[in-house]
């Protein structure tokens, strides 16, 4: 018997990531084979267009699971009703734009589009917020969502693209499938300053460091790899991630919506408890595991070494600058 139709609202949806990710979605790899989907697609007046040339692309697929599509420039028209909301769209930085600047400009977004997904989506709406700054985008969100009552946890940031590039990484230096390295989980900012976690990390069972045998490369080329894997990719290929940040996001929703007791990674608000001393609320990459269907919770009783301490220091660092960045934002 199929399940009934979820509605997926999607954000910046005529952008590189929409256009590699609404198809996926639409054939079911997000959400399984017997999930119808409505997707509700959110764009900027300018760019709809575009999307409207996306809609006719996705009708010409004939998709079996593709139940309506919505195009509209309103916010609260593209969330009523969405039990997903993945929010995309976001404006990217440009010459001479302070890091400031761009946290001052997506802040407004991130401000309205929070508020609109608390009045208008279902009550079991799940957010990921892919554009960034994502973690702090999230933390605007989420608490301009929570001043209408939506639970906080609700919200989650993107850094499962982080996990693939480090497991990734990982596998080939260890000369085995991708598919033995579990359990590499993103802590903190989806930034340069993110701390990939070999350490607690497995390759086919063992502890990854063992398999490895090389703590010098953990510790330099392969965190400096994937911190550094967005920037590589824009300078090879002159735009960036596109079809693997889709990819993450399809990801990042099965393990939510479909869950399979495995460890993934997302940054979440952290929680006055079981969040291991970070400030309560700060949106932080953590291991996450999906118990049943919308229970998420942060994977316990890891325990960081001095080396892990001060890196994790340093990102949290960053994110509270982030958040003093924005702070009119979160009052
Ligand atoms: P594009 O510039 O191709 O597309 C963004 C789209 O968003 C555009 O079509 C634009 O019209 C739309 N948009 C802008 N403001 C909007 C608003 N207020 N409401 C609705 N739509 C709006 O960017 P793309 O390559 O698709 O990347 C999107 C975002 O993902 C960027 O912020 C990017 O930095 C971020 N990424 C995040 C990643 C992650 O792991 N968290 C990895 C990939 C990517 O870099």
């Amino acid at each position: 018997m199929p399940d009934s139709p979820v509605t997926v609202a999607v954000t910046g949806a005529a952008g590189q990531i929409g256009y590699a990710l609404l198809f996926r979605i639409a054939s079911g790899q997000a959400l399984g084979p017997n999930t119808k989907v409505r997707l509700q697609l959110l764009e900027l007046e300018a760019a709809l267009p575009a999307l409207e040339g996306v809609r006719m692309e996705l009708d010409d697929c004939a998709f079996p699971l593709l139940d309506s599509v919505l195009c509209t420039s309103d916010t609260d028209e593209a969330f009523r009703h969405a039990n997903w909301a993945l929010l995309v769209g976001a404006v990217p930085r440009r010459e001479g734009m302070e890091r400031k600047d761009l946290l001052g400009i997506n802040g407004g977004i991130f401000t309205g589009q929070g508020e609109s997904i608390a009045r208008e989506a279902a009550d079991d709406c799940r957010v990921l917020v892919v554009g960034n700054p994502c973690n702090t985008n999230a933390l605007i969100g989420s608490t301009a969502a929570a001043r209408l009552d939506m639970p906080r946890a609700r919200w989650f940031a993107m850094t499962m693209l982080d996990e693939k590039r480090g497991r990734s990484q990982i596998a080939a230096k260890a000369s085995v499938p991708v598919s033995e390295v579990r359990d590499l989980a993103i802590w903190g900012n989806h930034s340069s300053t993110q701390f990939p976690d070999a350490w607690h990390a497995t390759v086919g069972g063992s502890p990854a460091p063992e398999v490895i045998g090389d703590e010098e490369w953990l510790r330099g080329e392969f965190i400096a790899n994937v911190q550094q894997r967005g920037a590589a990719i824009i300078e090879a290929r002159g735009q960036s991630s596109a079809a693997s940040a889709a990819n993450a996001v399809i990801d990042t929703v099965r393990n939510v919506a479909q869950p399979t007791g495995e460890i993934f990674s997302a940054a979440v608000p952290a929680p006055a408890q079981g969040g291991y001393d970070v400030p309560e609320g700060l949106v932080f990459g953590y291991p996450l595991r999906a118990a049943e269907r919308g229970s998420v919770g942060i994977v316990e009783g890891i325990v960081h070494g001095e080396f892990a301490r001060s890196k994790l220091a340093v990102t949290t660092a960053e994110l509270l600058e982030e958040r003093g960045a924005v702070k009119e934002l979160l009052a």
